[in-house]
């Protein structure tokens, strides 16, 4: 089988996706995401102008010579863009190789290790009694775990509270609007908040936390500290992740499960973290982590130090992603959650796909490859909108992580 095109296609029904399109001799196609939140055109010129003219006359099948060619060819590695890139053909070739072989991917993966994948789902509000009523919400949609955020008094906007609930999107059209964040109020609310959620739901109810790599080792360890009383699933990206030696002083601190790695996109941004048992979770995901040819491998090594994977799955990645993460999810046996938010009903409509979520478990379906396709003249209707998630700064105005 031969590779003959290669298209990168752009559209914005709610929000920006880049999908690339791979053709072949024997008229079957393969898609794979290649969406970047808030740079999406960088990809689609990297496919378009780098990589696909490299691609065209390869054989589908050689998934892991062509990632070796694209990764270890290329003088220039790692970083957000490449890893993207490499990931959506990566993700292509591992579809054809489904519908070729008349079998769904996880099959190819090792097959089912499972019978669903665990999700969890956001709630968040304003404020604590919101974010209560939200929690209460998932619930009984049949969610088993459910991460929860919430306002915090004194800051106008904050990470994680959405205008619109069930489609929490941070990205904005227009230039990016601007947060404000106060480490000391944040750390004094936040533990109000779980204590309330297991006063009202009690002990069952899987609950998660994310931070947005907002504080310090040890701002850190005080907050993983002041939460063990309510048994949280994670705490995630409680520091910036460049650094992966500062959650040795977290580590040190506190028996919170701890998730990290949203933003990696190469296992040398994790082997600290995972080699030293410094995490519980990696949430690196297929569309930014270099495609299943390369999670396969950070999963093999998370293995080996009783990681867990927790795949990134908010709603800038496409239902090509989502469906692609769930046919690992299901193979591989150090899973450990699925993050889930619905895409609006225009996402779904112009991605239609397999996979459905039943009582808290997602499952991929048994359509060959990932099962997922994209309606292209549907997708015409929603031309691209140039969006960007927010910026944050303290209340002094210094300039501090999103
Ligand atoms: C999460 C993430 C998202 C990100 C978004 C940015 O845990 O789902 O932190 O909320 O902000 O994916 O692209
Ligand atoms: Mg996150």
């Amino acid at each position: 089988m031969k590779i003959t095109d290669a298209k990168v296609m752009v559209c914005s029904p709610g929000r920006n996706f880049v999908t690339l399109k791979v053709y072949t001799d024997q008229g079957i196609y393969g898609l794979g995401d290649a969406t970047l939140n808030g740079r999406e055109l960088a990809v689609v010129s990297y496919l378009q102008d780098h990589l696909i003219p490299c691609l065209i006359g390869r054989d589908p099948f050689q998934s892991e010579d062509i990632w070796q060619y694209f990764y270890r060819g290329a003088y220039w590695r790692r970083g957000p863009v490449t890893m993207t890139a490499i990931a959506a053909i990566d993700m292509a070739l591992w579809d054809i190789k489904g519908k070729a072989l008349n079998t769904p991917v996880y099959n190819l993966l090792g097959g089912k290790s499972r019978d669903g994948v665990l999700v969890y789902g956001h709630a968040n509000g304003r404020d604590i009694e919101e974010t209560s009523e939200e929690v209460g919400k998932y619930i009984s949609l049949g969610y088993r775990a459910v991460r929860a955020q919430t306002g915090v008094p004194g800051l106008q906007s904050t990470y994680g509270v959405a205008k619109d609930k069930m489609f929490y999107e941070p990205a904005e059209k227009g230039l990016p609007p601007e947060n404000l964040w106060s480490t000391g109020k944040y750390l004094l609310h936040v533990p109000k908040l779980f204590e309330s959620l297991r006063l009202k739901f009690g002990d069952e109810i899987h609950l998660l936390h994310d931070v947005h790599h907002r504080l310090t080792p040890i701002e850190a360890a005080r907050l993983g500290k002041s939460l063990e009383p309510y048994h949280l699933f994670w705490l995630e990206d409680a520091v910036t992740a460049e650094l992966q030696e500062g959650f040795r002083i977290v580590r040190q601190h506190t028996t919170t499960p701890l998730a990290l790695g949203e933003v990696f996109n190469s296992i040398w941004d994790a082997h600290i973290l995972i080699t030293e048992q410094l995490i519980d979770y990696i949430r690196m995901t297929i569309v930014h982590s270099g495609g299943i040819t390369h999670l396969k491998k950070v999963a093999a090594l998370a293995e080996l130090y009783h990681v867990r994977t927790g795949c990134h799955g908010a709603t800038d990645l496409s239902p090509v992603s989502m469906a692609a993460a769930l046919h690992f999810d299901i193979a591989i046996n150090n899973f450990g959650i699925q993050e889930y938010m619905v895409h609006t009903r225009e996402t779904d409509a112009v991605f239609p796909h397999a996979y459905s979520f039943k009582e808290g478990f997602l499952y991929p379906g048994d359509v060959p490859g990932f099962g997922v396709d994209y309606d292209e003249s549907l997708a015409a209707k929603f031309p691209y909108q140039r969006a960007y998630l927010p910026v944050n700064r303290k209340e002094d105005g210094t300039m501090f992580n999103w």
